[in-house]
Protein backbone atom coordinates (compact mmCIF):
# COMPACT_ATOMS: atom_id res chain seq x y z
CA UNK A 1 0.00 0.00 0.00
CA UNK A 2 1.37 3.09 -1.06
CA UNK A 3 2.49 5.76 1.78
CA UNK A 4 0.79 8.87 2.16
CA UNK A 5 4.67 10.29 1.56
CA UNK A 6 4.50 8.75 -2.49
CA UNK A 7 1.44 9.48 -2.76
CA UNK A 8 1.88 13.57 -2.36
CA UNK A 9 5.21 13.36 -4.37
CA UNK A 10 3.15 11.45 -6.98
CA UNK A 11 0.71 14.03 -7.00
CA UNK A 12 3.74 16.87 -7.12
CA UNK A 13 4.73 15.23 -10.39
CA UNK A 14 1.24 15.31 -11.92
CA UNK A 15 1.22 19.16 -11.29
CA UNK A 16 4.36 19.36 -13.09
CA UNK A 17 3.56 17.50 -15.30
CA UNK A 18 0.76 19.60 -16.31
CA UNK A 19 2.02 23.23 -15.34
CA UNK A 20 4.47 22.05 -17.98
CA UNK A 21 2.21 20.56 -20.97
CA UNK A 22 0.11 23.44 -20.42
CA UNK A 23 2.64 26.24 -21.26
CA UNK A 24 4.03 24.64 -24.24
CA UNK A 25 0.95 25.57 -26.78
CA UNK A 26 1.15 28.73 -25.34
CA UNK A 27 4.31 29.55 -26.43
CA UNK A 28 4.53 27.22 -29.45
CA UNK A 29 0.61 28.98 -30.84
CA UNK A 30 2.10 32.80 -30.02
CA UNK A 31 3.82 33.08 -33.72
CA UNK A 32 3.12 31.65 -37.24
CA UNK A 33 5.84 32.05 -40.01
CA UNK A 34 3.92 32.09 -43.52
CA UNK A 35 5.42 32.19 -47.04
CA UNK A 36 3.19 34.87 -49.32
CA UNK A 37 2.07 32.70 -51.98
CA UNK A 38 3.44 29.30 -50.78
CA UNK A 39 5.51 28.06 -53.33
CA UNK A 40 4.54 30.49 -55.56
CA UNK A 41 6.37 33.06 -53.68
CA UNK A 42 5.84 36.92 -54.18
CA UNK A 43 5.40 36.94 -58.30
CA UNK A 44 3.12 37.90 -60.84
CA UNK A 45 0.03 35.41 -61.72
CA UNK A 46 -0.76 34.51 -58.29
CA UNK A 47 -4.11 35.49 -56.44
CA UNK A 48 -3.37 36.87 -53.10
CA UNK A 49 -6.53 37.68 -52.19
CA UNK A 50 -7.14 33.81 -52.69
CA UNK A 51 -3.43 32.71 -50.91
CA UNK A 52 -4.72 34.92 -47.19
CA UNK A 53 -8.05 33.81 -47.49
CA UNK A 54 -8.97 32.11 -44.27
CA UNK A 55 -6.22 32.67 -42.75
CA UNK A 56 -6.10 34.19 -39.23
CA UNK A 57 -3.14 36.19 -38.94
CA UNK A 58 -1.81 37.43 -35.66
CA UNK A 59 0.62 39.50 -33.80
CA UNK A 60 3.77 38.13 -33.67
CA UNK A 61 3.48 35.96 -37.08
CA UNK A 62 5.77 36.93 -39.77
CA UNK A 63 5.61 37.52 -43.57
CA UNK A 64 8.24 36.19 -45.89
CA UNK A 65 8.18 37.75 -49.35
CA UNK A 66 10.01 35.29 -52.05
CA UNK A 67 11.09 36.38 -55.42
CA UNK A 68 14.19 36.71 -57.74
CA UNK A 69 15.87 39.54 -56.68
CA UNK A 70 15.59 42.56 -59.05
CA UNK A 71 12.38 41.06 -60.54
CA UNK A 72 9.72 42.67 -57.47
CA UNK A 73 10.44 44.38 -54.58
CA UNK A 74 7.65 44.97 -51.42
CA UNK A 75 6.43 48.27 -50.60
CA UNK A 76 4.67 48.55 -47.12
CA UNK A 77 1.55 51.05 -48.08
CA UNK A 78 -0.12 52.56 -45.28
CA UNK A 79 -3.49 53.77 -46.66
CA UNK A 80 -5.96 51.78 -48.72
CA UNK A 81 -6.33 54.62 -50.99
CA UNK A 82 -2.80 54.14 -52.25
CA UNK A 83 -3.51 50.70 -52.32
CA UNK A 84 -6.63 50.27 -53.95
CA UNK A 85 -4.94 52.66 -56.70
CA UNK A 86 -1.51 50.53 -57.06
CA UNK A 87 0.72 53.59 -55.60
CA UNK A 88 3.75 53.04 -53.88
CA UNK A 89 3.80 56.22 -51.65
CA UNK A 90 6.77 58.21 -51.66
CA UNK A 91 8.66 57.53 -48.37
CA UNK A 92 6.67 53.95 -48.02
CA UNK A 93 9.24 51.28 -46.74
CA UNK A 94 10.61 49.37 -49.48
CA UNK A 95 12.34 45.98 -49.85
CA UNK A 96 14.28 44.32 -52.00
CA UNK A 97 16.75 41.70 -50.93
CA UNK A 98 14.43 38.66 -52.83
CA UNK A 99 13.96 37.27 -49.51
CA UNK A 100 12.31 39.55 -47.09
CA UNK A 101 10.42 38.82 -43.94
CA UNK A 102 7.81 41.01 -42.60
CA UNK A 103 7.01 41.28 -38.88
CA UNK A 104 3.37 41.71 -37.92
CA UNK A 105 4.29 43.43 -34.97
CA UNK A 106 0.94 45.41 -34.42
CA UNK A 107 -2.80 44.67 -34.97
CA UNK A 108 -4.80 46.37 -37.86
CA UNK A 109 -4.68 46.09 -41.63
CA UNK A 110 -1.15 45.49 -43.28
CA UNK A 111 -0.77 46.34 -47.18
CA UNK A 112 1.65 45.12 -49.50
CA UNK A 113 2.13 46.19 -53.19
CA UNK A 114 4.92 45.58 -55.83
CA UNK A 115 6.32 49.17 -57.09
CA UNK A 116 7.18 47.62 -60.28
CA UNK A 117 5.43 49.11 -63.30
CA UNK A 118 2.21 47.73 -63.64
CA UNK A 119 2.88 44.79 -60.98
CA UNK A 120 0.49 45.43 -58.74
CA UNK A 121 -2.13 46.36 -61.06
CA UNK A 122 -1.90 42.85 -62.66
CA UNK A 123 -2.34 41.49 -59.10
CA UNK A 124 0.89 41.63 -57.00
CA UNK A 125 -0.92 43.21 -53.96
CA UNK A 126 -1.56 42.02 -50.77
CA UNK A 127 -4.03 42.86 -47.52
CA UNK A 128 -4.12 40.88 -44.04
CA UNK A 129 -5.94 41.81 -41.38
CA UNK A 130 -3.68 41.23 -37.96
CA UNK A 131 -5.31 40.84 -34.65
CA UNK A 132 -4.27 40.10 -30.97
CU1 LIG B 1 6.50 42.68 -59.07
Amino acid sequence: MASRRMMLELAAVVIVIVAVSGSLPATTASAAAYRVGDDSGWDNGVDYDAWAHGKRFKVGDTLEFLYAEGAHNVVVVEDEGSFAACVAPENAPTLSSGDDTVALNQAGRWLFICGFDGHCQSGMKLAVTVTH
